[in-house]
């Protein structure tokens, strides 16, 4: 292991177990002291750089639910592709679910720079153990419901995940760069999608309008528990993992969302919705913290189906694993048998 940026740590010195112990303990405040410094300084964190167990551990849970999120809110959109209304969408609605596969796999590569297995972060996922996101539990009804995730789901990821393109550590960094360029595609397609609907027929315009009227505040809740009852926010901003805490990235979403609602003569669904001058942002009303709790801990309207779903695709995948093994083995066995 190195220290920061492939310096070697000092080599240990003395015999007596005490004393070891205390030259442990001192080189270790030494090195999270090095390491904060190194993280202030906006300098990237790698894989064989020293790390605080606590830093590893929280990167692993966020970077493993972000990938789970990814994979998991493929199902919603997958499920719209042999019904989109036009080749057309469908081409880009099957682009767009890929993209998604993407991020899934870009993100669990990354997670692995940390020493975990693949298998066993999908295992969590699949035993209810880590969470993915709460906005991909809720059902998509309609073909607007498409319009809705790419408009309010995908601007919510970007709003979020932007700031990520500069988080300390430097796998996930450069692996949010890419999906942010992506995502921007995806927000696109969704209010095009939703424009198309709002400047058509009477019926298309109250489908939109009730897309909006069922995603907005699950969108809203995606960005997490307020700053008051978000557990991970300050260590993780002190480490340079968050940039912006969840309700300044939630204010943030709303501020740019509004206008864009207003534009294609939607109305957003919250009649506490106003403009404060003073803070040159909207005010909004109250989330309701008790159904995002519940969606998080397993009950909201499709988590049973998600996973059941996730789980069935896995095992049903299982023979392109296996496959995919057996000709890597056969392309090694050959390998030496040519070297040799
Ligand atoms: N859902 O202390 P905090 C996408 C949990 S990707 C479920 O504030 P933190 C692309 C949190 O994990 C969307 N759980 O936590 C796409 C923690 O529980 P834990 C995913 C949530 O980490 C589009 C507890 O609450 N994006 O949409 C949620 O500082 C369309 C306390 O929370 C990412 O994952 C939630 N919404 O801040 C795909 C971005 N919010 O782990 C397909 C990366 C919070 O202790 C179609 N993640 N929790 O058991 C992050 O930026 C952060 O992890 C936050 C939460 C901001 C999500």
């Amino acid at each position: 292991m190195n220290g920061f940026g492939g310096e070697p740590l000092l080599p240990p010195i003395g015999s007596l177990h005490v004393i070891l112990r205390i030259f442990d303990v001192l080189m270790e405040m030494d090195l999270l002291q090095r390491f904060e410094a190194y993280v202030a300084a906006e300098k990237k964190i790698e894989p064989k750089d020293w790390m605080p167990d606590a830093y590893r551990k929280t990167l692993i849970r966020q970077i493993s639910q972000h990938a789970h999120s990814e994979i998991v809110g493929m199902l919603p959109e997958g499920n719209w592709i042999s019904r989109a209304p036009s080749l057309k969408r469908k081409a880009i609605l099957m682009a767009k679910v890929q993209d998604e596969a993407g991020h899934g796999l870009y993100l669990y590569s990354a997670c692995e720079t940390l020493g975990v297995q693949r298998d066993d972060t999908i295992e969590d996922l699949h035993s209810g153990k880590a969470k993915y996101s709460s906005i991909f539990n809720y059902p998509t009804l309609n073909w607007a419901d498409i319009g809705a995730i790419g408009w309010l789901v995908d601007g919510a990821a970007i709003m979020n995940q932007v700031p990520l393109c500069r988080c300390s550590y430097g796998p996930y960094a450069r692996a949010m760069i890419r999906i942010c360029k992506e995502e921007s595609f995806h927000q696109r397609q969704g209010y095009q999608i939703m424009m198309t609907l709002a400047q058509g027929s009477a019926d298309q315009h109250r489908m939109a309008q009730d897309a909006l009227d069922r995603w907005w505040w699950p969108s809203i809740m995606m960005f997490g528990p307020s700053d008051a009852a978000s557990i991970h926010s300050s260590q993780n901003t002190r480490w340079g993992i968050k940039r912006f805490s969840n309700d300044e990235i939630r204010q943030r979403f709303i501020d740019s969302t509004v206008p864009q609602a207003e534009l294609i003569g939607l109305t957003i669904p919250d009649p506490d919705l106003t403009w404060n001058a003073e803070r040159g942002s909207y005010d909004y009303g109250e989330i309701d913290w008790d159904e995002f709790n519940r969606v998080i801990a397993g009950d909201g309207p499709c988590n049973a189906e998600r996973i059941e779903r996730r789980v069935t695709a896995h095992e049903d995948g299982s023979w392109v694993r296996e496959a995919a093994l057996a000709h890597a083995e056969k392309e090694r066995a050959r390998r030496e048998e040519v070297a040799a």
